[in-house]
């Protein structure tokens, strides 16, 4: 089956795409065709991220795509960015979230907010998967509102001591870094650098997941951590440092669930062409057509919400709030896409021998994790009304 994908473009993007977004889109869909679509329902069975592909998302770019040459990164656009993650969440949101933790979550922040000495000791590593990261924002009383953190670090003359918790962490369980948000003495959030190995950090696995099976998720647990002074990240503190890195990884999903809707849409389409019901295809029924057609529909418009955005992230004009919107539509279109897309196949939308099952399961949480679905809801409308209603 996976070498039968074929992606819908409806409106002609592919015209509005430069050589180079071709060149980098197909070298990912190949890679995914060849590396991810094969294995990954197994993988996600017995609940295990594959450790084997690390290398693969490597050489295609998955790590730091915007991160500059000179450390690691592969210097592409926005757009290059977007369609990565597009093709990678074809084959899995779990391996997407990988490459999302990776490239917005831990090297963005060392890129951006890190001393040029940090820069040069981890980004080339993380960009070749030599080192793997994770991002610790979410704690067991602080998901939606992290501002309210209770993960703390106190002075201790040559180092940090840090204390707390962290859940529900993508990568945690593997991880050689983390890059773990927690406040100071006087309540005001920073960004440290934490290393597998110090002592009374351990990172315990979240298990019975139904959802991201194929992603690793645990937790962060800090009992007493002597963090080197040199593995603050001094550039930026207060809220605004993880949120800027959330900007970053929400544009990347708003993209990636493209690719899962896709996938689910495909699939459909096939299946209804080529499944017989009363004497005729079920593609032929108006029931079934009236599916795939707002399913085509759907995915258009999301294209053209990411593409613009890309375009305004490329100009560095892209809003918070412009982005938040991008992730709420797109990922919602395709957690909806995907419900409808099982029911095409009858029966067999419920089995692994389709990945329309895997694809909704996992959008059960990709709509909730980098915000949820209401957060972003709240964020469009404060800022469309100047009123926030979080509080
Ligand atoms: P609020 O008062 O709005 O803002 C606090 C400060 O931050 C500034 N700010 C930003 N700065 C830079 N970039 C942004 N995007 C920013 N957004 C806000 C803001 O100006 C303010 O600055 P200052 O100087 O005045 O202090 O904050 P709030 O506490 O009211 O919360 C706002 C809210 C609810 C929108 C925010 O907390 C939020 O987005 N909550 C959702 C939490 C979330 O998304 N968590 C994600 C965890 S990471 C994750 O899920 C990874 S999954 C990865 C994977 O597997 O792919
Ligand atoms: P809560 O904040 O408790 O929300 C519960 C419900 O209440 C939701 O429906 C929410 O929309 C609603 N709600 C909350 N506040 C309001 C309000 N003011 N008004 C109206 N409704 C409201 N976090 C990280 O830091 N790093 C990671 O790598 C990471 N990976 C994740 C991987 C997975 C598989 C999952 C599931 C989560 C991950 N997260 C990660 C955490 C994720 O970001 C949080 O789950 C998310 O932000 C929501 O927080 P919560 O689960 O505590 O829900």
């Amino acid at each position: 089956r996976p070498d039968l994908f074929e992606a819908p473009d409806y409106y002609n993007l592919d015209d509005l795409l430069s050589e180079e977004h071709l060149l980098v889109r197909d070298a990912a869909r190949q890679w995914v065709k060849r590396d991810i679509s094969p294995i990954i329902e197994e993988y996600a069975q017995k609940a295990e991220f594959p450790t084997q592909i690390i290398k693969g998302l490597a050489e295609i770019g998955a790590f730091g795509p915007y991160i500059p040459e000179e450390y690691g990164g592969a210097g592409l656009d926005q757009i290059s960015y977007g369609l990565i993650m597009q093709e990678i969440e074809r084959g899995d949101s779990g391996v997407r979230s990988t490459a999302s933790v990776q490239s917005s979550l831990v090297m963005y922040p060392i890129f951006a907010y890190g001393t040029e000495e940090q820069r040069k000791k981890y980004l080339p590593k993380l960009a070749t998967g030599e080192l793997m990261g994770c991002f610790g924002l979410t704690e067991p009383d602080h998901g939606s509102n992290p501002g309210g953190m209770v993960t703390n670090f106190k002075d201790k003359g040559d180092h940090f001591l840090l204390n707390g918790a962290k859940l529900w962490i993508s990568n945690s369980p593997f991880a050689d870094i983390a890059i773990v948000w927690a406040k100071n003495e006087e309540g005001r959030i920073h960004g440290l650098i934490v290393e597998r190995g110090m002592e009374g950090f351990s990172t315990p696995e979240t298990h019975n997941k139904w959802s991201l099976r194929a992603s690793a998720t645990g937790e962060l647990i800090f009992d007493n951590v002597k963090v080197p002074k040199q593995n603050l990240l001094p550039g930026k503190s207060g809220l605004g440092a993880p949120l800027g890195c959330l900007d970053s990884a929400r544009y990347g999903i708003a993209w990636g669930a493209i690719g899962a809707a896709m996938d689910c849409y495909d699939t459909a389409l096939r299946y209804a062409k080529e499944r017989v019901q009363f004497g005729k295809p079920i593609a032929a029924t108006q029931l079934q057509q009236k599916k795939l057609a707002e399913m085509i529909t759907e995915i258009t418009k999301a294209q053209l919400l990411a593409f613009r955005l890309g375009q305004l992230k490329n100009e560095g004009k892209a809003t918070t709030a412009q982005i938040s919107m991008a992730k709420r539509n797109n990922v919602d279109m395709a957690i909806k896409i995907a419900r409808e897309a099982r029911q095409v196949l009858g029966g067999m939308g419920i089995t692994g021998e389709y990945p329309i099952m895997r694809h909704m399961m996992n959008l059960e949480s990709v709509i909730t994790y980098e915000g949820t679905h209401d957060i972003h809801l709240l964020i469009t409308g404060a800022d469309i009304t100047g009123h926030q209603a979080f509080k």
